[in-house]
């Protein structure tokens, strides 16, 4: 198939681009470097230098014989965005181009407003794009379980049957997000669905828990070819946070009680699911929702069991608990379904001590380049 992955140079997007050309699709990614751009602003680069996605291309072809083809410019322009559909012309469009960090967001007003404006206008880019020159191509969307938030009862997979006043009909499940930046996805949601039920669009769209890990079955070897690792407040996620900590001799930092729960993946599992998806596409004119997670873990659970796994490599970890910077349920229900990607073939990679092992003994590795004033600057979400 030819896929075009969207945000080609993130954590995601670039292991996506190597498992689906060594999986023998045409691919072309394309990025504006608006990550690495915003850490470098901000001075919150990750734990390791990357080359950047024209060299990675390079290197990757020079490995394994596979090519990907970069293109590098901002899809908030539509000139760029006509040059890449019209040339391309994809069978299927991996979505991951949005700014990702839930703290950036609610930052200060040009924060939130980059967020808004960068995710709403890519995500409607694409849309129009879709439709004037791929109507049959399906989109693959990365959306977040964050965008349900916490509520008090059983999350479904993206959808709910709703009974009121003795008639049944189905919508969107409820959603109600904890940051700007999670809100975007919503809204990009929303967006999806009016252009599905408009124009007959396919889309997967997916509800992503918090993706941790480096390795994958194409990196082993060459660290070139890793993803980065953030481990800053802004763009660092909590398990490779709490890793990068435990190696820097940092107090583990539990945001208020440590029992907001979330769901948690593998990398390889996110890779797994987007090929999942991609060859089992959606149908013309069908949302499809899938939640994407193996697992559910607490902030103290994930803290203890990365205390223990430390003991490994012969490292004490304290932890801190200290007053939340966010505003969020410390304690609350937390049930999402999550069969569906089972069903379809995910055979999940669980957060094991080995896997916890493997990332601290990486850390380890990189040890000098932590930069502690990096770890946590109290970015408020008042
Ligand atoms: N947390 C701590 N200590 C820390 C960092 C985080 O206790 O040092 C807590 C937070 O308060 C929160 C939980 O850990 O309750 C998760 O926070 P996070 O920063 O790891 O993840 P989040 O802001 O929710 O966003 C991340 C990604 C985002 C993705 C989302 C999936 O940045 O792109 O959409 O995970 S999910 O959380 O399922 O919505």
């Amino acid at each position: 198939m030819k896929i075009l992955i969207l945000g080609g140079d993130g954590y995601l997007g670039w292991p996506t681009a190597m498992n689906l050309s060594a999986a023998g699709h045409d691919v072309v990614v394309v990025d504006n470097y608006l990550r690495r751009n915003i850490t470098q602003e901000e001075s919150v680069e990750p734990l390791y230098a990357l080359p950047n996605l024209i060299e990675r291309c390079k290197i990757w072809k020079a490995s394994s014989g596979h090519d990907v083809v970069p293109y590098i410019g901002d899809l908030q322009g539509w000139a760029f965005v006509e040059t890449v559909f019209k040339s391309f012309t994809p069978d299927a469009i991996v979505h991951y181009a949005e700014q990702p960090s839930a703290p950036y967001s609610t930052k200060d007003h040009n924060t939130a407003r980059l967020t808004l404006t960068n995710n709403l206008l890519t995500t409607f880019n694409v849309l129009q794009a879709m439709h004037m020159f791929c109507p049959n191509a399906h989109l693959v969307k990365l959306g977040t379980m964050g965008e349900y938030g916490t509520p008090n009862i059983d999350i479904e997979e993206g959808w709910l049957n709703v009974t009121h006043n003795d008639r049944t009909d189905k919508f969107l499940f409820p959603r109600q997000a904890g940051s700007l930046y999670h809100t975007t996805k919503i809204q990009d949601t929303d967006m999806i669905w009016l252009h599905v039920r408009m124009w007959g669009l396919r889309v997967t769209d997916l509800m992503q828990g918090l993706v941790y890990g480096e390795y994958t079955d194409e990196n082993q070897g060459d660290d070139r070819l890793l993803p980065h690792f953030a481990y800053d407040e802004m763009f660092g996620t909590v398990l490779n946070r709490f890793i990068v900590q435990a190696i820097a001799g940092y107090p583990l930092t539990i945001y208020g009680k440590g029992g907001q729960t979330r769901g948690f993946l593998n990398i390889k599992d996110t890779l797994q699911c987007i090929k999942l998806s991609i060859e089992n596409p959606a149908d013309q004119g069908e949302l499809r929702i899938f939640n994407q997670f193996t697992e559910t873990f607490s902030v103290n659970e994930l803290a203890a069991l990365i205390q223990s796994a430390a003991k490994v490599v012969d490292v004490d970890v304290e932890v801190q608990t200290m007053e939340n910077p966010r505003k969020e349920l410390e304690e609350h229900y937390y049930n999402p379904a999550h069969t569906d990607l089972v069903e379809m073939g995910l055979k999940p990679n669980f957060l094991t001590e080995d896997v916890l092992v493997e990332l601290l003994q990486l850390t380890l590795r990189h040890k000098d380049n932590i930069v502690q004033d990096r770890i946590f600057r109290n970015v408020k979400w008042a």
